[in-house]
């Protein structure tokens, strides 16, 4: 029952994107069409505009012409089903889910630009770990920002977890430090560092977190188990430039696709997919508390083209 209410919220948030893609494709593939030059010309254009990206289009177009050498391939109609089965293959294998143990002390690093998402999804992220049963600590590591702090302790009150901080402008280094003290002092939980996100194109945020990185992994070995991503989808082809410059800098280990609620750039995800192979942990559709969801690659085809 759940799971249907999720859907149908993913169905309604990509409704701008699948127009674009779906709606169009059954226009263009309506009838009795040629498989033809002006066909593939018109297809790429259509995937192009759906932020699938040039080298998904290229390789689908490839797919098709040589299903059509091969006979394989009757009419325009069945380069939905190659379509489809193409998005799932790109997306089935970025289905990984964060598998946290119980019972040691687990550090999960957010970051990304400012204003994608990182905080909301902190607050949204606490609660579905809550709710399958782990320990969850705060670390407010962005204190840059003058209400940053204020906003992770809103969220902190909201799932009942406490947040490590100090005063603004403070190191932040020195936030984490203190923070994995507690690990020092027997705390086994999940401890989410929140990090500040001016632009990527800034020398000097990539310095930081790479700082804040090793003095978490100085005080506790193999930490942080994850650096989660955060990106925000509504901004298409930046989230992929993002996403490859927070994976070559400072090693994101997954990401989290926020503000897929109504945008027209959903296909972003297949980009980022076949790109740069990152595991897609979580999507976000929403400011609740319940609007994230771990990423399920069969909804998404679904999304995407029913
Ligand atoms: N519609 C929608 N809005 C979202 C979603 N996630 C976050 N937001 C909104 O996006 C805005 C920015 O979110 P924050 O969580 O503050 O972003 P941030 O990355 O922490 O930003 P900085 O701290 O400035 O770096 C807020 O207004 C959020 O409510 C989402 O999935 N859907
Ligand atoms: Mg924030």
């Amino acid at each position: 029952m759940e799971k249907n209410i999720f859907l149908e919220k993913l169905m309604t948030g990509l409704a701008k994107t699948r127009d674009t893609l779906s709606r169009n494709l059954d226009t263009l593939l309506f009838g009795e069409k040629a498989l033809d030059r002006e066909l593939f010309e018109e297809l790429e254009e259509l995937l192009i505009a759906a932020d699938l990206g040039p080298q998904f289009t290229h390789d689908l177009i490839d797919d098709v012409k040589e299903k059509i050498k091969r006979h394989e391939l009757g009419n325009a109609l069945q380069i939905k089903n190659i379509l489809r089965e193409r998005l799932a293959a790109i997306l089935r294998p970025v289905e990984k889910s964060m598998t946290i143990p119980n019972g040691e002390p687990y550090v999960i690093m957010v970051v990304g630009v400012n204003g994608s998402g990182k905080t909301t999804t902190i607050g949204k992220l606490a609660n579905l770990l809550k709710n399958d049963g782990h320990e969850i600590m705060f670390v407010a590591a962005d204190t840059f920002r003058a209400a940053a702090i204020e906003q992770l302790e809103i969220w902190g009150k909201r799932v009942g977890a406490p947040v490590i901080r100090q005063k603004m402008n403070a190191d932040p280094a020195a936030v984490v430090f203190d923070a994995l003290g507690k690990v020092k002092g027997g705390y086994s939980g999940v401890i989410i560092v929140d990090t500040a996100g001016r632009l990527h194109t800034k020398v000097n945020l990539m310095e930081e977190l790479k700082k804040v990185k090793r003095v978490i992994g100085s005080q506790l070995k193999g930490a942080p188990q994850e650096i989660l991503l955060v990106l925000d989808a509504t901004t298409g082809q930046n989230a992929v430039n993002q996403a490859r410059i927070f994976k070559e800098e400072i090693g994101a280990t997954g990401i989290v696709l926020t503000k897929l609620d109504g945008t027209a750039k959903g296909g972003v995800v297949v980009r980022i997919a076949h790109e740069l192979a990152l595991p897609v942990r979580f999507i976000g559709m929403g400011e609740g508390l319940g609007d994230l969801r771990v990423f399920e690659s069969n909804d998404f085809v679904a999304a995407l083209l029913d």
